[in-house]
């Protein structure tokens, strides 16, 4: 990251988007450095509004956006990187327009528990512990994508009440066993995790991953901590993890495995979606802060599937804050925003795209839930920048006309 941040300072300077910074001498004396625990960037200490960021040396590198490009990864380049989710087929046509506005991918459903978890190999292991995972060739294609065209990849999931089958809850991993104890998952939780760390290390030599959410959708949307216990394949919403345990050492297990498995500079996150409902902005904020004190974690992700209708900007920036505030690093994870009206679904992508902006000292990466309407999860509402052939929408055109007064 310093060394994305210098050379997009030299291409900054080169290309006559320098703009004047303070010197070293001067930061250091009114802004400490501080090393963030999380950091892919240094931060300065007073949570500062001086909306810059500083490399090794100290030579501080201020945050701007970009006014004459059509990518996005160029326009936001000194502010964090900008993602997408990708599905594989979509790399037969989509390829070049990944490559030009993205730096990071997520894959979509590809690293997903009930994608990579292999029943019958965990079942003929034997010993009911030894979690096995493979990569099929769908999941193969997005990380060789990404390796090919070194493109960081930010991995999503390990726990997750979701995508995950009920065998892997279940003695000798059959459907037919009975639920293991705590001690039993324990053993598998790691075993899954170091397996797939080390198959991805072993397969895609040259991939980085640089970002991995640990756990997904931990809690109710009320407050209420923990989701209820229950198999979410027969009653949606309810968590076979939370069945398994009585208390939280799954999530603390959980990252405990991560940070021992993960290489060096993968950042670990804990993701949510309605993170911005002030009680379940609570219940995330408690739950990293506890993992933080632990040293475990390294940021926050906030999935970001907005509605123009709600929540309105402020409440958004509300639970930012509240995220901010912890010292982690946060991570704006899958972005959409369902409109009946583009022009009010444009202005919200602006505002949402500013924030970020103002707040990059904060914010490593900023990943959009699909490039275009008409393959989003949500395609019945037109949630993305761009519309069918990757057309430019309004939402697109507001997004890059954001300029450098507007995020001071
Ligand atoms: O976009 C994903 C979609 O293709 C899957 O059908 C769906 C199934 O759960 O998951 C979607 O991705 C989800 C992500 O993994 C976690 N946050 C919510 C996303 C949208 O449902």
């Amino acid at each position: 990251m310093k060394q994305k941040l210098v050379s997009c300072f030299v291409a900054m300077s080169m290309c006559g988007f320098l703009i004047p910074f303070p010197s070293a001498d001067n930061m250091s004396m009114s802004n400490p450095v501080i090393k963030n625990n999380s950091d892919n960037k240094t931060h300065t200490s007073d949570n500062s509004t001086d909306n810059s960021l500083l490399i090794d040396n100290n030579t501080p590198v201020q945050i701007s956006v970009r006014e004459d490009t059509k990518f996005l990864k160029e326009k936001f380049g000194s502010c964090f990187s900008v993602g997408t989710c990708v599905s594989p087929h979509e790399l037969d046509t989509g390829s070049e327009f990944i490559l030009n506005h993205f730096n990071s991918i997520t894959p979509e459903n590809e690293l997903k528990p009930d994608t990579i978890l292999n029943q019958q190999a965990s079942e003929l292991y034997g010993n009911n512990v030894n979690t096995q995972v493979f990569f099929n060739d769908n999941v193969r294609k997005t990380l060789k994508f990404c390796e090919d065209n070194n493109i960081p990849l930010r991995g999503h999931t390990f726990v997750w009440h979701s995508q995950t089958p009920d065998w892997f809850f279940k003695e000798n991993f059959r459907y037919d066993g009975a639920d293991v104890t705590p001690e039993i998952m324990n053993q598998r939780l790691e075993n899954f995790i170091k397996n797939t760390f080390e198959l991805l290390a072993t397969d895609f030599p040259n991939l980085k991953v640089y970002a991995y959410d640990v756990c997904n959708e931990l809690f109710e949307n009320n407050g209420g901590g923990f989701r209820k216990p229950g198999s979410n394949n027969l009653s949606m919403g309810k968590s076979y993890w939370t069945k398994i345990y009585s208390d939280d050492s799954f999530v603390i297990n959980a990252f405990t495995y991560a940070r021992k498995y993960a290489p060096k500079d993968c950042k670990l996150y804990i993701n949510d979606f309605n993170e911005y409902i002030p009680a379940k902005t609570n219940d995330i904020y408690n739950m990293a802060m506890k993992l933080k004190d632990l040293g475990l974690i390294d940021g926050i992700g906030m999935q970001s599937h907005l509605d123009t209708s709600y929540p309105d900007i402020k409440t958004y920036e509300n639970a930012l804050n509240k995220f901010i505030s912890t010292g982690l690093d946060v991570q704006i994870t899958e972005l959409d925003i369902t409109c009946t009206d583009f022009a009010v679904q444009g202005k919200y992508f602006k505002d949402i795209f500013t924030l970020a902006a103002k707040n990059a000292e904060h914010i490593s990466s900023f990943t959009l839930w699909g490039t275009h309407d008409s393959i989003s999860w949500r395609n019945y509402s037109n949630p993305l920048l761009f519309g069918a052939n990757y057309s430019e929408k309004e939402a697109y055109k507001q997004v890059m006309s954001i300029t450098n007064a507007d995020i001071k």
